[in-house]
């Protein structure tokens, strides 16, 4: 069989890991141990990537020099791993010299093949994506990931001779439909390929603007472009092509990336390795966004979800299972913690802990949590076998197949028939007429099919199937991994030996109480203060004056909205919309925001630049006659006059106001 090697994206140090981080690595720690349960050899590699603008900045930011920063956050992904169950085989740097060592020796080797060139460049260039974008890619003028206008940079560069590889790439993924999945994203990389906008990828960048990078080793003045940098990590962790980790790994390699690096990973990566003469990876799949209040989660919204927080919170079993359960993978789903709540007591507390501890309850009271010999044959039996068997082999298959959630939802239809037949065989009527015979058998079929689930959902809750394993008496290898591959599983019945102690309760999965509902903030319309005010008092309220009643907020409310103090550093109008301002604005972020505002009526854009105003700055971005809004102005309104909402003394770009 051949080995199983799954990698996640390195990380950018320039942030702490949120949710989004935590689902993708996740995914790969489940994807290996299902794997290690088929009896592969695995390797799981995750990372950090260190290089480029940002960490320079964001480094700066903190006083810090950009190692001490990159090392400090580095350990952040590192130490937070473990917590959330996840067991990576290495973790690689961009800084390790390692890394630099085979960055290095790839850029001479597609050099000396002649596919890199030094030319004179002019290019819309994104500080955000740190990537230079071609006149089609831009969407109205903007960085489509940013939403923010790129500038306009010339010099020169080293380019790699990207549109030589196109078409063959092209004709890769027709040969290879699952090369890229789900679906969707093999379509929209087929388009890029097929919209003309892509053109040779420049790979350097003088060191006269950017130090912080691995050297050209063919010019000193230069250092690699990170993304050219960060992709090479799948084989710098493994030695390099000329690693020994690298034959025995590399042919099946897996990566799981979100789609917001789908063009790296499906355009750069292949047409980079195809140009090295290496073999490509084996899939690429792609997840969509986890989003917060409607928006993805990222730290410039201020909407992100602290993974270590959720899991102490709900229990890591149960939080590993609402992430696999919840997101279709391919789609974007929405993080809530009523969402989760559900989820769990639905799926978890009811569905299977619940029949768990039936079962063993039902164990102890008639067979003194001794397991039961199954009597004769029955068709009620061979049914459930007949539907267990089933779920397992698409478990499996889905499972395999990178379609998570629907695999646990296959194999929670055996979960619900198990249930089913709980109600149907009603030992505690066989008991009372004394069918002990039956009554063995029910349990016994019950026992032995739990334990089958057991051994399923280990990828996804390690701890928790252990644990139910370990109630069923049967001893657990201290890795978790039992000696037979889980397709032997699918047909094989009656192994849980008869005789053996059970416990004789469980309580893996405790219900959770619904978090108390988050309120959203009633703003009256206009008008309509005085019939509301007028209806709380109709209804005698005891506290105080209605109409303050009505419009009270809760503290976390007012603290949610993130209000910052921001210079305008220039504004014009809006060239499609006559009332609306565009300003670029300057709150103290790595780059100016780019905010709408209604205001053109009430001001001249040349008398504002240089005004200190405030933001709402973790606004979800909006989009106004084809510009992005990110966040929006505050304005004072009087009988239609719109003032400015500014501050009485200078304060620094990015104060907060609360
Ligand atoms: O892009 N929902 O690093 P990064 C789901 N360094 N997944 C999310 C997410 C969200 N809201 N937010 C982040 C980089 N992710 C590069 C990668 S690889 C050679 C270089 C996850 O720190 C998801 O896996 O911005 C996404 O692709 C990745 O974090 C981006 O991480």
């Amino acid at each position: 069989m051949k080995p199983f090697f799954v990698t996640t994206p390195i990380y950018y140090v320039n942030a702490s890991p949120h949710l989004g981080h935590a689902y993708t690595t996740i995914i790969a720690d489940s994807w290996m141990r299902f794997h290690k349960l088929l009896g592969r050899d695995t390797l799981f590699l995750t990372g950090t990537d260190e290089h480029g603008d940002k960490i320079v900045q964001a480094a700066e930011k903190q006083g810090k020099d950009p190692q001490a920063f990159v090392d400090a956050v580095s350990a952040q992904f590192r130490q937070l791993w473990p917590h959330l169950g996840i067991a990576n085989d290495r973790f690689v740097r961009t800084t390790d010299p390692e890394h630099k060592a085979v960055v290095q020796a790839f850029l001479q080797r597609v050099y000396d093949a002649g596919d890199i060139y030094f030319g004179e460049f002019g290019g819309h260039y994104c500080y955000g994506c740190e990537r230079f974008y071609t006149e089609k890619e831009l969407e109205n003028g903007l960085c489509p990931q940013h939403l923010t206008k790129p500038e306009f940079i010339s010099e020169k560069n080293y380019f790699f001779r990207m549109s030589k590889y196109l078409p063959w790439l092209k004709e890769y993924i027709q040969a290879n439909p699952d090369f890229i999945r789900p679906e969707r994203y093999r379509t929209e990389t087929l388009a890029m390929l097929e919209s003309g906008a892509l053109e040779d990828l420049c790979i350097s960048r003088p060191k006269s603007r950017l130090t912080w990078g691995i050297e050209l080793p063919f010019d000193k003045d230069y250092v690699c472009y990170v993304w050219f940098d960060a992709l090479i990590n799948y084989i710098s962790a493994l030695g390099g092509p000329e690693g020994a980790d690298f034959q025995r790994f590399w042919p099946g390699v897996e990566h799981v990336v979100a789609k917001d690096i789908l063009k790296p990973h499906a355009v750069f990566w292949p047409t980079m390795l195809h140009a090295a003469g290496l073999p490509l990876y084996r899939h690429l799949n792609v997840h969509g966004y986890w989003l917060a209040r409607d928006a993805k989660m990222s730290k410039s919204l201020g909407n992100v979800v602290d993974p270590l927080a959720m899991s102490e919170h709900f229990g890591l079993d149960a939080f590993r299972y609402f992430l696999l359960r919840e997101m279709a993978f391919g789609s974007d789903a929405s993080f809530t913690q009523e969402s989760m709540t559900l989820r769990i007591n639905a799926d978890l507390s009811n569905d299977l802990g619940n029949l768990f501890s039936r079962v063993l309850a039902m164990t102890a009271k008639y067979f003194d949590s001794v397991t039961p010999a199954s009597a004769a044959e029955h068709d009620d039996d061979a049914r459930i076998r007949e539907i267990g068997s089933e779920a397992l082999r698409n478990y499996i298959q889905l499972f395999e197949n990178a379609r998570f959630s629907h695999a646990l939802d296959a194999l929670w239809e055996f979960v619900r028939a198990l249930n089913k037949y709980v109600d149907t065989q009603a030992p505690w009527a066989l008991f009372k007429q004394g069918d002990t015979a039956r009554l063995g058998s029910v349990l016994y079929t019950l026992l032995d099919s739990l334990r089958k689930v057991a051994r399923c959902v280990w990828p996804v809750m390690p701890t928790a199937a252990t644990g139910m394993l370990e109630q069923l008496g049967l001893s657990v290898p201290e890795d978790g991994i039992p000696t037979q591959a889980l397709e032997q599983e699918i047909d094989m019945w009656g192994v849980l030996p008869v005789g053996g102690q059970l416990a004789a309760s469980s309580n893996l999965f405790p219900r959770r109480e619904m978090p108390e509902k988050e309120v959203t903030p009633k703003v009256p319309a206009v008008g309509k203060e005085k019939k509301s005010a007028a209806k709380a008092s109709q209804k005698g309220s005891a506290v105080g004056n209605p109409e303050e009643v009505e419009s009270v907020i809760a503290f976390d409310q007012f603290t949610a909205v993130d209000i910052r103090v921001g210079t305008i550093l220039s504004a014009e109008k809006h060239p499609d919309a006559d009332r609306i301002l565009k300003f670029m604005i300057d709150l103290g972020e790595e780059e100016p925001r780019q905010i709408l505002s209604g205001i053109a009526a009430h001001y001249r854009p040349e008398e504002l630049t240089g005004l200190q105003v405030c933001v709402v700055a973790n606004l979800a971005p909006r989009v106004i006659r084809g510009l992005a809004s990110h966040g929006m102005v505050l304005t004072a309104e009087k009988d239609g006059q719109l003032t400015l909402v500014t501050v009485a003394a200078a304060a620094p770009n990015g104060s907060r106001i609360a």
